[in-house]
C-alpha cells in the first residue's frame, strides 16, 4: 500500500505496510479503486455540464465518496464496494444521456471506459491502480507532489461541500471545479506552473465551500455568540455526539427532545453550542464531553452512554465500548452499528435512544466546569472598535491565531507551550481541535477582551478569514501588516485545503507544524516558502520572539 496523505504517515515517509491510523492495506486498495472511479465520472460529469444536464447526484456523490476517504472516516471495506458499485452505475447513466444528447461518438479515457472485474478481487484491482497512477509520475516527483498536494486538498473541499449542501447550500462552480481537478490527474499534458495554479485552485473553491458551510450554519442557526459551555457531568442518561455534522446533531436533538435524555457534543462539535438556535430549540444540549480525537479511546470508553461518530475522526474503538458506537453518513468501521438515512438524508435514532435509555448513564453531577464558545466573525468584529481602541492604546499589542488539527504525537505539546508562553499583551484566536491542548486555560481578559476566543470549526477558518480581512479594513492596512501571526497545526486533508486557501489570498508567514506534510517536495516547499514563506514551527520561544520582532 502507498499511502501519505496525513501528518501522522508512517516515518514521515508514508504508509506502506499497514497505515498508523488502523487503515488495512486492502482498505486503502479499495479506497485508491473508488478515487480512479470518481476520475472516471469527471469528464462526463463535466461534459454533461456542458451540455445543460442535471449532474447533481453526481456531484453529491463525488463529495461523499471523496470524504469517506480521508483519514479516519471509514475503515469499511465493504462499504467501498457499494460506493464503487454505485460510481459505475452513476457514470454509466450520465455518459447514455451525455451521448444521446450529442448524438456522436466520444472517445472517452480508459477511466472512463473502466469497469471492475466483479469475480476477482478489488483489494488486487486497487493495488494495480495505485501501483500505476506512482509510476505515471515517476519522473517527476514535484508534479507527484502537487498531484497529490491536490487529491487531498480536494477531499478536504468535497467534506465541506458535502456538509454544505446538507444545509441547503451549493455552488455548481465547486462541483465543477472537483470534477476539473479529478480530470486533471488524467492529464499527462500538464506542467509545474499548471499543477501549482490548480492546487491554488483548491484554496480559491475550498474558500467558496467553506463560504456556504458557514452560510448553511448561520442561516439555520444564528450567528455564534459567546456561550458558556459546561464541562462536567449532569445527572442523567446521556448520548455523545462526535465529529463535525451540526445538521445531523440537530437531528439527534429533535428526536431525543422530552425523553429526558443530556446531548453531550465531543471534539468539534463543541462550537456547536454558539449557534443560538440551537441552543434555545434545544435545551438537553447540555454540554461537552471529552477533549480531541487522539483521546477517544479513552473518552469513549468512560461515556456512560451510546456515542454518534458523525465525521471524521474516528479511531478502530476498542472492543470494551464498541457495542455503543454508531456511525452515520460517510463514517463507517466494520464493527460498529451504521445507521442509513430514512428520509432528508437523516438516520433514525431510534437504536441509539434505546441503548442511552439502557445504559447507566451519569449517577451525579460533576464538579462544575465550563468553557467558552462561540467568537465567530459576526461576534468579534460586533466589538472590532474596542478592538482597534485597544491595539491603539497600546494594550493589546499581537494577535495569534493559533489552530488546527491536534493529534498523539508529542511533538505537539508546541502548541500548548506556546499559548502559554504569549505575552499578557497579546490575545489568541484558535479554531479546530488542536484547541482541546489550551481551550479551558484561563487567560483573563485585556479590558473587555478575552484573551482566548474560540472561532469554531476547522471550516470556521471561513469566520478566522473574515476576522483578518474586516480588522485589516478597519485599520486600513493589508492582512500581511495587521499585528497577526498564525500558528498551524495540521493533520488530515481538511487542514490541507484551508492551507491552500490561506495561501490563495495570499497570507503569508505561516507557521505550520507539527511537521511539515510528506507529500510535499523540497523543491515545492522552497517555492512555497520563497513566495509566501510558509515556515516550520521551530520552539515557542524563538517562534514567538520572531511573530513579535
Ligand atoms: Fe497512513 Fe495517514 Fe494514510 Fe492512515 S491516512 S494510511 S496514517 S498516511
Ligand atoms: Fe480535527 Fe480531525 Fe483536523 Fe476539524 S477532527 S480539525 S483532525
Amino acid at each position: 500500500m502507498f499511502c501519505e496523505q496525513c501528518e501522522q504517515t508512517a516515518s514521515g515517509q508514508g504508509c506502506h505496510q499497514w497505515g498508523a491510523c488502523g487503515k488495512g492495506p486492502d482498505v486503502n486498495a479499495v479506497q485508491d479503486l473508488l478515487i480512479y472511479c470518481l476520475r472516471g465520472i469527471a469528464p462526463v460529469a463535466l461534459k454533461a455540464k456542458e451540455l445543460g444536464i442535471d449532474t447533481r447526484d453526481v456531484d453529491v456523490f463525488t463529495c461523499e465518496s471523496m470524504f469517506a476517504t480521508m483519514t479516519n472516516v471509514n475503515f469499511n471495506r465493504k462499504r467501498f464496494y457499494t460506493y464503487i458499485r454505485e460510481a459505475i452505475a452513476l457514470r454509466e447513466n450520465l455518459k447514455a444521456r451525455v451521448e444521446e444528447a450529442r448524438d456522436t461518438a466520444i472517445a472517452w479515457s480508459p477511466a472512463v471506459q473502466y469497469q471492475p472485474d466483479w469475480t476477482e478481487s478489488l483489494v488486487a484491482q486497487g493495488e494495480e491502480i495505485s501501483r500505476d497512477f506512482i509510476a505515471e509520475s515517476s519522473d517527476n516527483i514535484d508534479i507527484f507532489s502537487l498531484k497529490l498536494t491536490t487529491l487531498y486538498g480536494i477531499k478536504g473541499l468535497a467534506s465541506y461541500a458535502f456538509h454544505a449542501q446538507e444545509l441547503g447550500q451549493e455552488d455548481d462552480r465547486v462541483y465543477t471545479f472537483c470534477h476539473e481537478a479529478l480530470a486533471a490527474l488524467e492529464n499527462p499534458d500538464l506542467g509545474l506552473e499548471d499543477w501549482v495554479n490548480l492546487a491554488l485552485k483548491v484554496g480559491e473553491m475550498n474558500l467558496r465551500a467553506m463560504e456556504l458551510l458557514d452560510a448553511g450554519h448561520t442561516n439555520h442557526y444564528g450567528h455564534p455568540t459567546p456561550t458558556v459551555v459546561p464541562l462536567n457531568a449532569k445527572a442523567g442518561k446521556a448520548i455523545l455526539v462526535s465529529g463535525h455534522d451540526i445538521k445531523q446533531l440537530e437531528a439527534l436533538l429533535k428526536q431525543t427532545a422530552n425523553t429526558g435524555i443530556n446531548v453531550y457534543t465531543h471534539g468539534e462539535l463543541l462550537p456547536a453550542h454558539g449557534y443560538p438556535i440551537l441552543k434555545q430549540t434545544y435545551p438537553h444540549l447540555y454540554g461537552h464531553y471529552g477533549t480531541a480525537w487522539q483521546n477517544q479511546t479513552k473518552d469513549f470508553a468512560k461515556f456512560p452512554g451510546p456515542i454518534v461518530v458523525t465525521t471524521n475522526c474516528l479511531m478502530p474503538p476498542h472492543e470494551n465500548y464498541e457495542d455503543k458506537l454508531f456511525s452515520i453518513g460517510p463514517v463507517g468501521y466494520p464493527e460498529i452499528a451504521y445507521l442509513e438515512d430514512v428520509a432528508d438524508d437523516i438516520p433514525d435514532f431510534t437504536p441509539v435512544i434505546q441503548k442511552a435509555l439502557a445504559m447507566p448513564g451519569f449517577a451525579e453531577d460533576g464538579e462544575p466546569r465550563q468553557v467558552k464558545t462561540g467568537f465567530a466573525r459576526n461576534a468579534v468584529l460586533n466589538v472590532a472598535d474596542r478592538i482597534i481602541e485597544a491595539v491603539q492604546q497600546g494594550k493589546i499589542r499581537h494577535f495569534f491565531l493559533v489552530g488546527g488539527c491536534d493529534g498523539a504525537k508529542p511533538d505537539r505539546n508546541y502548541y500548548t507551550n506556546f499559548v502559554d508562553q504569549v505575552p499578557e499583551d497579546c490575545v489568541v484566536l484558535t479554531l479546530a481541535c488542536g484547541k482541546f491542548r489550551f481551550f479551558d486555560k484561563e487567560m483573563g481578559e485585556i479590558g473587555s477582551i478575552p484573551r482566548l476566543m474560540d472561532v469554531g470549526q476547522c471550516n470556521d477558518a471561513y469566520s478566522a478569514i473574515q476576522i483578518a480581512l474586516g480588522l485589516a479594513q478597519a485599520f486600513e492596512m493589508d492582512v500581511n501588516e495587521l499585528p497577526l501571526s498564525m500558528i498551524l497545526s495540521w493533520y488530515e486533508q481538511k487542514a490541507v485545503a484551508v492551507l491552500l486557501t490561506l495561501l490563495y489570498l495570499g497570507i503569508k508567514d505561516i507557521r505550520l507544524g507539527p511537521t511539515l506534510p510528506a507529500f510535499i517536495s523540497p523543491n515545492v516547499f522552497a517555492l512555497l516558502s520563497e513566495k509566501y514563506h510558509l515556515q516550520p514551527i521551530t520552539t515557542p520561544e524563538e517562534d514567538l520572539a520572531a511573530c513579535l520582532g
